[in-house]
Protein backbone atom coordinates (compact mmCIF):
# COMPACT_ATOMS: atom_id res chain seq x y z
CA UNK A 1 0.00 0.00 0.00
CA UNK A 2 1.04 3.30 -0.57
CA UNK A 3 -0.21 6.52 0.48
CA UNK A 4 -1.26 9.70 -1.89
CA UNK A 5 -1.50 12.99 -1.98
CA UNK A 6 -5.08 12.69 -2.69
CA UNK A 7 -5.62 10.08 -0.02
CA UNK A 8 -4.08 12.65 2.92
CA UNK A 9 -5.62 15.99 0.94
CA UNK A 10 -9.17 13.95 1.57
CA UNK A 11 -9.05 12.57 5.17
CA UNK A 12 -7.67 16.02 5.99
CA UNK A 13 -10.85 18.13 4.08
CA UNK A 14 -12.91 17.28 7.72
CA UNK A 15 -10.91 18.38 10.10
CA UNK A 16 -9.15 21.84 8.19
CA UNK A 17 -11.77 24.21 9.49
CA UNK A 18 -11.56 23.09 13.54
CA UNK A 19 -7.61 23.32 13.03
CA UNK A 20 -7.06 26.48 11.76
CA UNK A 21 -9.19 27.70 14.57
CA UNK A 22 -7.00 26.04 16.93
CA UNK A 23 -4.11 26.98 14.94
CA UNK A 24 -4.91 30.47 15.11
CA UNK A 25 -5.72 30.97 18.94
CA UNK A 26 -2.55 29.11 19.85
CA UNK A 27 -0.63 31.20 17.12
CA UNK A 28 -1.40 34.43 18.55
CA UNK A 29 -0.95 33.40 22.13
CA UNK A 30 2.24 32.77 21.55
CA UNK A 31 2.83 35.83 19.59
CA UNK A 32 2.19 37.27 22.27
CA UNK A 33 4.35 36.23 24.69
CA UNK A 34 7.22 37.24 21.98
CA UNK A 35 7.57 33.65 20.31
CA UNK A 36 7.99 34.00 15.89
CA UNK A 37 5.59 31.05 15.28
CA UNK A 38 6.91 30.80 11.59
CA UNK A 39 10.40 30.20 13.07
CA UNK A 40 9.24 27.42 15.43
CA UNK A 41 7.43 25.86 12.32
CA UNK A 42 10.48 25.04 10.90
CA UNK A 43 12.27 23.84 13.16
CA UNK A 44 9.92 21.12 14.04
CA UNK A 45 9.90 20.74 10.51
CA UNK A 46 13.25 19.88 10.68
CA UNK A 47 13.15 17.22 12.95
CA UNK A 48 12.82 13.47 11.50
CA UNK A 49 13.16 11.04 13.75
CA UNK A 50 14.58 7.83 11.94
CA UNK A 51 12.23 4.66 12.29
CA UNK A 52 14.13 1.22 13.21
CA UNK A 53 13.38 -1.50 10.97
CA UNK A 54 12.65 -3.95 14.39
CA UNK A 55 9.42 -1.87 15.18
CA UNK A 56 7.26 -2.32 12.27
CA UNK A 57 6.32 -5.68 13.84
CA UNK A 58 4.81 -6.77 16.72
CA UNK A 59 7.69 -7.04 20.06
CA UNK A 60 7.54 -9.78 22.17
CA UNK A 61 8.77 -10.89 25.65
CA UNK A 62 10.58 -13.51 26.78
CA UNK A 63 7.32 -15.28 27.77
CA UNK A 64 6.33 -14.74 24.50
CA UNK A 65 5.09 -13.12 21.00
CA UNK A 66 1.82 -12.22 20.08
CA UNK A 67 2.33 -10.88 16.38
CA UNK A 68 -0.32 -8.83 14.61
CA UNK A 69 -1.66 -8.95 10.90
CA UNK A 70 0.12 -7.63 8.18
CA UNK A 71 3.27 -7.65 9.27
CA UNK A 72 6.27 -6.93 7.40
CA UNK A 73 7.90 -9.47 6.64
CA UNK A 74 10.49 -8.44 4.29
CA UNK A 75 13.10 -5.56 4.54
CA UNK A 76 11.44 -3.91 1.00
CA UNK A 77 8.26 -4.32 3.13
CA UNK A 78 9.25 -2.52 6.07
CA UNK A 79 10.83 0.48 4.29
CA UNK A 80 7.19 0.43 2.58
CA UNK A 81 5.85 0.48 6.42
CA UNK A 82 8.08 3.89 6.83
CA UNK A 83 6.96 5.32 3.66
CA UNK A 84 3.35 5.12 5.06
CA UNK A 85 4.62 6.60 8.09
CA UNK A 86 6.26 9.34 6.28
CA UNK A 87 3.76 10.20 3.69
CA UNK A 88 1.42 10.69 7.07
CA UNK A 89 3.30 12.71 9.52
CA UNK A 90 6.40 14.12 7.07
CA UNK A 91 8.58 13.46 10.13
CA UNK A 92 9.82 10.04 9.71
CA UNK A 93 12.11 9.98 6.28
CA UNK A 94 14.57 7.11 7.37
CA UNK A 95 14.97 3.56 8.19
CA UNK A 96 17.72 1.73 10.94
CA UNK A 97 18.60 -1.69 9.89
CA UNK A 98 19.51 -3.94 12.68
CA UNK A 99 22.10 -6.43 10.99
CA UNK A 100 21.64 -9.78 10.80
CA UNK A 101 17.81 -9.32 10.98
CA UNK A 102 17.46 -7.14 7.97
CA UNK A 103 20.71 -7.73 5.61
CA UNK A 104 19.70 -5.94 2.41
CA UNK A 105 19.80 -8.42 -0.66
CA UNK A 106 19.25 -7.24 -3.66
CA UNK A 107 20.52 -3.18 -3.10
CA UNK A 108 19.80 -1.50 -6.13
CA UNK A 109 15.63 -3.01 -5.58
CA UNK A 110 16.40 -1.51 -1.77
CA UNK A 111 17.31 1.62 -3.15
CA UNK A 112 14.62 2.42 -5.48
CA UNK A 113 12.36 1.04 -2.64
CA UNK A 114 13.29 3.35 -1.08
CA UNK A 115 13.66 6.30 -3.01
CA UNK A 116 10.15 5.93 -4.33
CA UNK A 117 9.06 6.01 -0.82
CA UNK A 118 11.24 9.26 0.03
CA UNK A 119 13.07 7.61 2.85
CA UNK A 120 16.70 7.10 3.66
CA UNK A 121 19.43 5.10 5.57
CA UNK A 122 20.05 6.13 9.46
CA UNK A 123 22.42 4.27 11.55
CA UNK A 124 23.31 0.70 11.31
CA UNK A 125 22.96 -1.53 14.01
CA UNK A 126 25.29 -4.41 15.10
CA UNK A 127 23.61 -7.28 17.04
CA UNK A 128 26.18 -9.95 18.83
CA UNK A 129 23.74 -10.49 21.69
CA UNK A 130 22.22 -13.35 19.62
CA UNK A 131 24.39 -16.32 17.75
CA UNK A 132 23.26 -16.69 14.28
CA UNK A 133 21.94 -20.05 12.91
CA UNK A 134 25.25 -20.68 10.96
CA UNK A 135 27.82 -19.57 13.56
CA UNK A 136 30.60 -20.98 14.65
CA UNK A 137 31.60 -19.39 17.35
CA UNK A 138 29.18 -17.99 20.56
CA UNK A 139 28.60 -15.02 22.22
CA UNK A 140 26.74 -16.84 25.14
CA UNK A 141 29.65 -14.85 27.37
CA UNK A 142 30.27 -12.08 25.56
CA UNK A 143 31.29 -10.43 22.32
CA UNK A 144 33.57 -7.72 21.96
CA UNK A 145 34.04 -8.05 25.73
CA UNK A 146 35.00 -11.70 25.28
CA UNK A 147 38.13 -13.08 27.03
CA UNK A 148 38.82 -15.61 23.82
CA UNK A 149 40.18 -13.78 21.05
CA UNK A 150 38.51 -15.81 18.15
CA UNK A 151 34.83 -14.47 19.51
CA UNK A 152 36.34 -10.88 20.22
CA UNK A 153 37.45 -11.29 16.34
CA UNK A 154 33.73 -12.59 15.11
CA UNK A 155 32.24 -9.88 16.68
CA UNK A 156 34.77 -7.48 15.50
CA UNK A 157 34.31 -8.90 11.83
CA UNK A 158 30.64 -8.72 12.04
CA UNK A 159 30.81 -4.81 13.16
CA UNK A 160 32.97 -4.07 10.20
CA UNK A 161 30.26 -5.97 7.92
CA UNK A 162 27.94 -3.88 9.10
CA UNK A 163 29.47 -1.06 8.30
CA UNK A 164 30.05 -2.31 4.40
CA UNK A 165 26.13 -2.88 4.45
CA UNK A 166 25.67 1.09 5.70
CA UNK A 167 27.97 2.34 3.29
CA UNK A 168 25.88 0.68 0.35
CA UNK A 169 22.95 2.33 1.55
CA UNK A 170 24.09 5.43 2.41
CA UNK A 171 23.99 5.47 6.15
CA UNK A 172 26.69 7.40 8.02
CA UNK A 173 27.01 5.90 11.86
CA UNK A 174 27.18 2.29 13.13
CA UNK A 175 25.26 1.93 16.54
CA UNK A 176 26.78 -0.33 18.89
CA UNK A 177 24.71 -1.87 21.88
CA UNK A 178 26.44 -4.57 24.00
CA UNK A 179 24.81 -7.06 25.60
CA UNK A 180 28.09 -8.14 27.30
CA UNK A 181 28.28 -8.13 30.65
CA UNK A 182 27.87 -11.26 34.08
CA UNK A 183 24.82 -12.06 35.92
CA UNK A 184 27.53 -12.92 38.81
CA UNK A 185 30.25 -11.70 41.28
CA UNK A 186 33.52 -13.24 40.12
CA UNK A 187 32.19 -14.51 36.78
CA UNK A 188 34.33 -12.13 35.18
CA UNK A 189 37.16 -9.46 35.32
CA UNK A 190 35.44 -5.96 35.25
CA UNK A 191 38.89 -4.43 34.39
CA UNK A 192 39.25 -7.15 31.49
CA UNK A 193 36.06 -6.92 30.46
CA UNK A 194 36.60 -3.20 29.64
CA UNK A 195 39.78 -3.30 28.05
CA UNK A 196 38.83 -5.99 25.80
CA UNK A 197 35.19 -3.99 24.82
CA UNK A 198 38.10 -0.91 24.02
CA UNK A 199 40.44 -2.87 22.37
CA UNK A 200 37.96 -4.02 19.97
CA UNK A 201 35.93 -1.07 19.44
CA UNK A 202 38.94 0.70 18.61
CA UNK A 203 39.69 -2.27 15.65
CA UNK A 204 36.22 -1.53 14.47
CA UNK A 205 36.57 3.02 14.73
CA UNK A 206 39.88 2.35 12.53
CA UNK A 207 37.58 1.51 9.83
CA UNK A 208 34.49 4.05 10.37
CA UNK A 209 35.09 5.82 6.97
CA UNK A 210 35.57 9.69 7.35
CA UNK A 211 32.38 10.91 7.57
CA UNK A 212 30.77 8.53 9.84
CA UNK A 213 30.31 8.59 13.45
CA UNK A 214 30.34 5.39 16.13
CA UNK A 215 27.99 5.45 18.25
CA UNK A 216 28.22 3.27 21.85
CA UNK A 217 25.06 2.75 24.01
CA UNK A 218 24.85 2.12 27.90
CA UNK A 219 22.83 -0.28 28.96
CA UNK A 220 22.71 -1.06 32.95
CA UNK A 221 21.33 -4.16 32.69
CA UNK A 222 19.59 -7.08 30.87
CA UNK A 223 20.67 -9.85 29.60
CA UNK A 224 23.11 -9.96 32.28
CA UNK A 225 21.56 -9.00 35.70
CA UNK A 226 25.04 -8.40 38.10
CA UNK A 227 27.03 -6.22 35.62
CA UNK A 228 26.94 -4.49 31.85
CA UNK A 229 30.71 -3.69 30.54
CA UNK A 230 29.28 -0.30 29.22
CA UNK A 231 26.90 0.19 31.91
CA UNK A 232 26.18 3.83 32.03
CA UNK A 233 26.97 7.07 30.21
CA UNK A 234 30.20 7.84 31.68
CA UNK A 235 31.64 4.15 30.53
CA UNK A 236 29.98 5.22 27.20
CA UNK A 237 31.72 9.01 27.62
CA UNK A 238 34.83 7.66 28.44
CA UNK A 239 35.09 4.93 25.71
CA UNK A 240 33.98 7.47 23.49
CA UNK A 241 36.56 9.54 24.28
CA UNK A 242 39.37 7.55 24.54
CA UNK A 243 38.07 6.04 20.99
CA UNK A 244 38.12 9.81 19.19
CA UNK A 245 36.21 12.54 17.65
CA UNK A 246 34.15 10.38 15.49
CA UNK A 247 32.73 8.46 18.37
CA UNK A 248 30.06 9.58 20.40
CA UNK A 249 27.78 8.52 23.05
CA UNK A 250 23.80 7.38 22.54
CA UNK A 251 21.13 7.58 24.96
CA UNK A 252 18.38 5.67 25.17
CA UNK A 253 15.57 6.38 26.88
CA UNK A 254 15.12 2.92 28.59
CA UNK A 255 18.27 2.42 29.75
CA UNK A 256 18.69 4.09 32.71
CA UNK A 257 18.04 2.83 36.52
CA UNK A 258 14.85 4.13 37.63
CA UNK A 259 14.45 7.82 38.51
CA UNK A 260 18.15 8.84 36.71
CA UNK A 261 17.92 12.22 35.71
CA UNK A 262 18.71 11.97 31.89
CA UNK A 263 18.13 15.34 31.11
CA UNK A 264 21.35 15.99 33.32
CA UNK A 265 23.30 13.31 31.39
CA UNK A 266 22.22 15.11 28.37
CA UNK A 267 23.08 18.30 29.43
CA UNK A 268 26.89 17.23 30.40
CA UNK A 269 27.32 14.99 27.49
CA UNK A 270 26.43 17.92 25.12
CA UNK A 271 28.38 20.23 27.24
CA UNK A 272 31.61 18.05 25.86
CA UNK A 273 30.18 18.18 22.68
CA UNK A 274 30.20 14.16 22.71
CA UNK A 275 25.94 13.21 22.42
CA UNK A 276 26.09 11.66 19.19
CA UNK A 277 22.30 9.84 19.16
CA UNK A 278 19.57 9.17 20.81
CA UNK A 279 16.46 6.52 21.51
CA UNK A 280 13.48 7.58 22.05
CA UNK A 281 10.88 5.16 23.85
CA UNK A 282 9.13 5.04 27.59
CA UNK A 283 8.92 2.90 30.50
CA UNK A 284 7.59 2.25 33.91
CA UNK A 285 10.26 0.03 35.09
CA UNK A 286 13.30 -0.15 32.89
CA UNK A 287 14.20 -1.11 29.28
CA UNK A 288 9.85 -1.51 28.87
CA UNK A 289 9.73 -0.43 25.21
CA UNK A 290 6.34 1.49 25.69
CA UNK A 291 5.39 4.45 23.19
CA UNK A 292 7.24 7.45 23.68
CA UNK A 293 5.81 9.81 26.15
CA UNK A 294 3.31 7.29 27.30
CA UNK A 295 4.49 7.24 31.08
CA UNK A 296 6.39 10.37 31.46
CA UNK A 297 5.88 13.21 29.62
CA UNK A 298 7.22 15.58 31.68
CA UNK A 299 10.56 13.81 31.38
CA UNK A 300 10.46 14.09 28.21
CA UNK A 301 10.12 17.73 27.91
CA UNK A 302 12.89 18.36 30.21
CA UNK A 303 14.92 16.05 28.01
CA UNK A 304 14.36 18.48 24.69
CA UNK A 305 14.63 21.57 27.56
CA UNK A 306 18.58 20.55 27.73
CA UNK A 307 18.87 19.38 24.10
CA UNK A 308 17.23 22.30 22.99
CA UNK A 309 19.46 25.07 25.18
CA UNK A 310 22.43 22.94 24.42
CA UNK A 311 21.72 23.34 20.25
CA UNK A 312 21.56 27.40 21.55
CA UNK A 313 24.50 27.12 23.89
CA UNK A 314 26.85 24.37 23.25
CA UNK A 315 28.75 22.87 19.69
CA UNK A 316 27.25 19.83 20.19
CA UNK A 317 27.01 18.50 16.41
CA UNK A 318 22.86 17.55 15.85
CA UNK A 319 22.41 13.40 17.56
CA UNK A 320 20.62 11.26 15.09
CA UNK A 321 17.26 10.45 16.39
CA UNK A 322 15.63 7.20 16.71
CA UNK A 323 12.65 5.69 18.08
CA UNK A 324 13.75 2.40 19.90
CA UNK A 325 10.44 0.62 20.62
CA UNK A 326 9.00 -2.76 19.94
CA UNK A 327 6.40 -3.31 22.25
CA UNK A 328 3.50 -5.78 22.45
CA UNK A 329 0.45 -4.88 22.62
CA UNK A 330 -0.85 -2.12 19.60
CA UNK A 331 -0.57 -1.98 16.06
CA UNK A 332 3.34 -1.21 15.95
CA UNK A 333 2.36 1.51 13.26
CA UNK A 334 -0.15 3.40 15.60
CA UNK A 335 2.41 3.51 18.57
CA UNK A 336 4.94 4.49 16.65
CA UNK A 337 2.94 7.64 15.00
CA UNK A 338 1.92 8.47 18.83
CA UNK A 339 5.67 8.58 19.50
CA UNK A 340 6.85 11.02 16.79
CA UNK A 341 3.57 13.15 18.07
CA UNK A 342 5.01 12.58 21.39
CA UNK A 343 8.67 13.72 20.58
CA UNK A 344 7.73 16.88 18.63
CA UNK A 345 5.61 17.77 21.07
CA UNK A 346 7.78 17.61 23.39
CA UNK A 347 10.34 19.33 21.32
CA UNK A 348 7.69 22.09 20.35
CA UNK A 349 7.41 22.84 24.41
CA UNK A 350 11.29 23.39 24.36
CA UNK A 351 11.45 25.72 21.70
CA UNK A 352 8.82 27.95 23.68
CA UNK A 353 10.75 28.25 26.81
CA UNK A 354 11.01 31.52 27.85
CA UNK A 355 14.99 30.93 28.00
CA UNK A 356 16.07 34.73 28.92
CA UNK A 357 13.37 34.61 32.14
CA UNK A 358 14.42 31.48 33.22
CA UNK A 359 18.11 32.15 33.06
CA UNK A 360 16.98 35.54 34.84
CA UNK A 361 15.46 33.53 37.69
CA UNK A 362 18.40 31.60 37.74
CA UNK A 363 20.25 34.20 38.28
CA UNK A 364 18.15 35.53 41.15
CA UNK A 365 18.02 32.50 42.84
CA UNK A 366 13.97 32.76 41.79
CA UNK A 367 13.18 29.07 42.44
CA UNK A 368 9.69 29.65 41.73
CA UNK A 369 9.56 31.54 39.17
CA UNK A 370 11.95 29.06 37.18
CA UNK A 371 9.54 26.75 37.93
CA UNK A 372 6.42 28.67 36.68
CA UNK A 373 8.93 29.40 33.76
CA UNK A 374 9.19 25.81 32.57
CA UNK A 375 5.61 24.61 33.72
CA UNK A 376 4.13 27.20 31.78
CA UNK A 377 5.85 25.71 28.62
CA UNK A 378 5.03 22.25 29.16
CA UNK A 379 1.34 23.31 30.26
CA UNK A 380 0.56 25.22 27.28
CA UNK A 381 -1.48 22.76 24.34
CA UNK A 382 1.04 22.98 21.51
CA UNK A 383 -0.69 20.17 19.67
CA UNK A 384 -2.17 22.97 16.98
CA UNK A 385 1.52 23.74 16.47
CA UNK A 386 2.72 20.55 15.93
CA UNK A 387 -0.05 19.67 13.27
CA UNK A 388 0.64 22.76 11.84
CA UNK A 389 3.94 21.62 10.95
CA UNK A 390 3.18 18.50 9.38
CA UNK A 391 -0.03 20.04 7.47
CA UNK A 392 2.56 22.50 5.72
CA UNK A 393 4.76 19.51 5.04
CA UNK A 394 2.31 17.78 3.16
CA UNK A 395 1.29 15.35 5.92
CA UNK A 396 -1.94 14.31 7.71
CA UNK A 397 -3.54 16.75 10.31
CA UNK A 398 -4.03 13.90 12.72
CA UNK A 399 -1.72 11.08 11.22
CA UNK A 400 -3.03 8.33 13.34
CA UNK A 401 -6.70 9.20 12.21
CA UNK A 402 -5.80 9.08 8.30
CA UNK A 403 -3.90 6.01 9.10
CA UNK A 404 -7.84 4.84 10.66
CA UNK A 405 -9.73 6.64 7.89
CA UNK A 406 -7.87 4.91 5.26
CA UNK A 407 -8.28 1.43 6.68
CA UNK A 408 -3.80 0.97 6.62
CA UNK A 409 -4.06 -1.99 8.75
CA UNK A 410 -6.77 -3.47 6.71
CA UNK A 411 -5.33 -3.24 3.45
CA UNK A 412 -1.64 -4.79 4.76
CA UNK A 413 -3.72 -7.56 6.16
CA UNK A 414 -5.35 -8.05 2.99
CA UNK A 415 -2.08 -7.78 0.98
CA UNK A 416 -0.06 -9.37 3.56
CA UNK A 417 -1.86 -12.27 5.22
CA UNK A 418 -3.13 -12.42 8.59
CA UNK A 419 0.32 -14.49 10.30
CA UNK A 420 3.04 -12.70 8.13
CA UNK A 421 6.21 -12.38 10.68
CA UNK A 422 8.14 -9.26 10.14
CA UNK A 423 11.88 -10.46 11.95
CA UNK A 424 13.31 -8.73 15.02
CA UNK A 425 12.89 -9.24 18.50
C1 LIG B 1 18.72 -3.01 22.95
C2 LIG B 1 19.23 -1.64 22.56
C3 LIG B 1 19.55 -1.51 21.13
C4 LIG B 1 18.53 -2.15 20.24
C5 LIG B 1 18.17 -3.54 20.72
C6 LIG B 1 17.08 -4.15 19.88
O1 LIG B 1 18.14 -2.98 24.22
O2 LIG B 1 18.31 -0.67 22.93
O3 LIG B 1 19.65 -0.16 20.76
O4 LIG B 1 19.13 -2.25 18.99
O5 LIG B 1 17.75 -3.48 22.05
MN1 LIG C 1 18.54 1.34 22.00
MN1 LIG D 1 16.94 -1.13 24.64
Amino acid sequence: MKITTDHIQSSNKSRESQHAREFDFLAENLEKKGLNVENLIQKLKALQIAIPSWALGTGGTRFGRFSGGGEPSTLIQKIQDVGILHALNRSSDSVSLHIPWDIPKDYEAIRQVAADVEIGFDAVNSNTFQDQADQSLSYKFGSLANCDKDIRELAIAHSKEVIEIGQKLGSKALTVWLADGSSFPGQHSFRKALQNTYESLHEIYQELPGDWRLLVEYKPYEPYFYSTVISDWGTSFLLANKLGEKAYTLVDLGHHLPNSNIEQIVATLMTESKLGGFHFNDSKYGDDDLTVGSIKPYQLYLIFNELVAGFEETANPSPAWMIDASHNLKDPMEDLLQSVEAIKLAYAQALTVDRKSLEAAQVAKDVGQGQEILQDAFRTDLRPLVREAIRQCGGAISPIQTYRDLKVRETLIKERGNDSKASGL
